[in-house]
């Protein structure tokens, strides 16, 4: 007994074997595990051995497959075997579940004969994540555990299920208390010559659905419903299907064919470079290793305006005490009620109880006056985007917030360098830009600036980690990577418009290519009056959208902008007011409208983008194409299985993208649609940006 391989570990309690898998830090199920596991079963058919208790070691029982050997030659034993091998036991096999057991670390669960886990266990077959389904049994599992109806949520969903949870819907046997392997190995001795049944003979749980589908059937509608096409989703509702209509082996079989057919899409390609780039995304180039986070015990935000409020929920929601600051008490009260009513919303939707709502609110104080910063480790203020308000606040934070406090700025327009130089400690302030609403939206953008030190940056990535967000770190330019991308799309949108398109048609095809909303309703829900306050300011004039506002056309908060919003809804609805507006206009600038096809439109929506990306990458204020991806994907409503514009650039190819930007470059006479030198670049080469190397370009 003792090591097995380099991954799998094998001792004896007694007459109970452990085997434990060792691949950290989430024993990915790479080859070398496989094999292990395989040759630890064989080593337990030793008569001595009664049972087995299968675990993992570190944080997690297991993540599943190795994403990282998808689109590789599978080496064997493949997962498959693994679990025909664990099923073929004649002894009780009880897997002991910690931290998570996701995918195929979930089917290998469920190959055991019962699963314990303790109480901070999480479970779940997140695979449709990935553009692929459950491709090791457990799309034909889990339905005889839990029945076809709950095991499609599961699996169409990927969400994790917590143990309690997991426990009363009968994915886990047992969640005992105390140590976790001791108590397996406890479950597993009494099971000894107990009659067992393996989840696959199982029939109790489909039975129903195989009488009468009914219930499937109308979940399964909806799911492939908003599925919008995506062929992953439409897979996992055959193939759970399949569990109730074929026999076992027949729906394995097909479940096989479908992940095969999946794992190669390009759909699934772009999900596994969000996955890889996502957790790139945290790491600064340039930053030591051992560069280590500060605390942050206590935080303060400056502002109880939307954005300050749903910043303090993220606080109060990773259970961090925080201080909401405010000039006036009317203004606190009104901020603090705002909360209150967005905890309030989340109840009535049933994802969150009253007893969770008081904890958070709890944690959440209103002070008057800046001096409440002094016993805080991170402060982020969330004022209005006016530079001289921002420099004289953050003034005074430099002389109330105690030493090596994180002084963060979420401007989303304004210079952090600026900003920072209004303190006599620029090193410890940067931006960290949240995304409305910022107790929803999972990206941070964290702008680093000229001063800013490493242990400032590492401590701001790990509060957006503890946060529940997705970071990433830019450089300090106007509208720092998204916003920036953001306005060369806004630019052409108008100018499509001009040009002869509709805003219904533009929204149309931005929502068929996959985004949730297109930017004409985008920017009614988030309010024509702000982009026209910032370009009267800047003295710059948009040819429909201020005629648009100087008609009191503010968006849905005056019920209407580009469309008509009735009176209480949000459904957008083509107005012919808004038609006359842009053909005046187009009228007006002498420009003979012309009808303008889908492809053009979602080109002038995104190359833009995708060129000033490239712009971005050549300036070092974004390090990795990934990175660009992985903000648009979660800060701006990009599709997941489209990667990113910079993914998608790739998969188009950049000699089409450049060849395309030079059309509507001469059309328009727009300099800035011209190929940037980058894009140029790599087009030239037949290369991708995916061949981008940072260190390269500021060589
Ligand atoms: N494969 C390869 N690497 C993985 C991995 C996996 N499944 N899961 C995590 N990693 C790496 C990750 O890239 C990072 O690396 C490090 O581990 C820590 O991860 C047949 C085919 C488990 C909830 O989709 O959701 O099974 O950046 O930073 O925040 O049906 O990782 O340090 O170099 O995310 O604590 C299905 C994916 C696979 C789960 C932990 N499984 N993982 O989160 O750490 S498909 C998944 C996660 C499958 C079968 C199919 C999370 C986590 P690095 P981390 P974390």
């Amino acid at each position: 007994m003792g090591s097995v391989n380099a991954c799998v570990d094998l001792k004896r309690d007694n007459d109970v074997a452990v085997v434990t898998m060792e691949n950290p830090p989430v024993n990915a199920l790479k080859h070398e595990l496989r094999a292990g596991l395989i040759e630890a079963l064989k080593q337990i058919k030793d008569p001595a051995i009664k049972a087995v208790v299968l675990t993992g070691a570190g944080r997690a029982f297991s993540a599943g497959a190795d994403i990282s050997e998808f689109g590789k030659p599978l080496q064997p034993p493949g997962l498959h075997e693994v679990i025909a091998a664990i099923e073929a036991t004649p002894k009780p096999v009880v897997a002991a579940i910690h931290g998570t057991a996701l995918g195929g670390g979930l089917e290998l669960a469920l190959a055991c004969h019962y699963r314990v886990a303790d109480r901070g266990a999480r479970v779940g077959l997140p695979e449709i994540k990935l553009g692929i389904l459950p491709g090791a049994g457990g799309t034909q599992r889990l339905p005889r555990l839990i029945g076809p109806e709950k095991a499609l949520e599961a699996i169409a969903s990927g969400d994790m299920i917590a143990a309690d949870q997991a426990r009363a819907v009968g994915i886990l046997d047992a969640v005992p208390d105390g140590e976790l392997v001791p108590a397996a190995v406890a479950f597993a001795r009494n099971a000894v010559g107990k009659p067992v049944k393996h989840v696959r003979d199982r029939d109790d749980k489909i039975a129903a659905a195989r009488a009468n589908p009914a219930a499937y059937e109308e979940a399964a509608a909806k799911i492939v419903g908003r599925a919008r096409g995506r062929r992953a989703q439409s897979a996992c509702v055959e193939s759970v299907r399949n569990a109730f209509q074929l026999p076992f082996e027949d729906g394995l079989a097909r479940e096989q064919a479908l992940f095969r057919e999946l794992v190669v899409s390009d759909e699934s390609k772009a999900q596994r470079h969000v996955f890889f780039a996502e957790r790139e995304a945290a790491r600064v180039p340039d930053m030591p290793a051992s560069t280590k986070p500060r605390a942050f015990a206590r935080a303060a935000v400056i502002g109880a305006g939307t954005m300050g409020g749903g910043i303090a929920m993220n606080f109060a929601n990773a259970g961090i005490p925080v201080t909401i600051i405010e000039t006036a008490a009317d203004l606190l009260r009104s901020g603090l009620d705002r909360v209150a009513a967005n905890y309030r919303t989340t109840i009535s939707r049933g994802r969150l109880t009253q007893v969770e709502m008081d904890q958070r609110m709890n944690l959440i104080s209103g002070k008057i006056g800046l001096a409440a910063v002094a016993d805080a480790d991170v402060v982020i203020e969330a004022v209005f985007e006016e530079m001289d308000l921002k420099k004289q606040i953050f003034g005074e934070l430099d002389r109330q917030a105690r030493p090596g406090t994180l002084l963060a700025t979420n401007t989303s327009t304004l210079d952090v360098d600026a900003i920072a130089q209004a303190t006599k400690r620029p090193q410890d302030v940067l931006g960290t830009h949240f995304f409305s609403p910022a107790n929803v939206m999972r990206l941070l953008e964290i702008v680093r600036g000229k001063a800013t030190s490493h242990e400032a940056l590492a401590t701001a990535i790990a509060l957006g980690r503890k946060l529940g967000k997705v970071p990433v770190v830019v450089g300090n330019c106007d509208g720092f990577v998204g916003n920036r991308m953001l306005a060369r799309r806004s630019t052409e949108s108008e100018r499509l418009l001009l040009e002869g398109a509709l805003p219904q048609q533009v929204d149309a095809a931005v929502v068929e290519f996959g985004f949730p909303m297109g930017p004409f309703a985008m920017g009614d829900l988030a309010g024509l009056d702000v982009g026209w306050r910032i370009r009267r300011a800047r003295g710059v004039r948009a040819e429909v959208a201020d005629p648009l506002c100087e008609a009191g056309r503010f968006g849905q908060k005056t019920g209407k902008g580009y469309y008509l919003y009735q009176s209480g809804l949000r459904t957008p609805t083509p107005d012919p007011e808004v038609e006359q507006i842009i053909i005046e206009a187009s009228r007006r600038l002498g420009i003979a409208r012309r009808p303008i096809d889908k492809q053009e439109i979602v080109e002038r929506m995104i190359y833009p983008m995708i060129n000033e990306g490239a712009r971005i990458l050549e300036e070092g204020i974004a390090y990795r194409p990934g990175d660009i991806d992985v903000i648009w994907v979660y800060g701006y409503g990009w599709p997941a299985w489209r990667g990113g514009p910079m993914f998608h650039a790739d998969q188009v190819g950049l000699a089409h993208v450049r060849d395309r930007l030079a059309l509507y470059a001469q059309r328009s006479g727009d300099k800035t649609l011209e190929p940037a030198p980058l894009l140029a670049k790599l087009a030239a080469e037949r290369k991708g940006f995916a061949s981008f190397k940072l260190a390269a370009a500021a060589a």
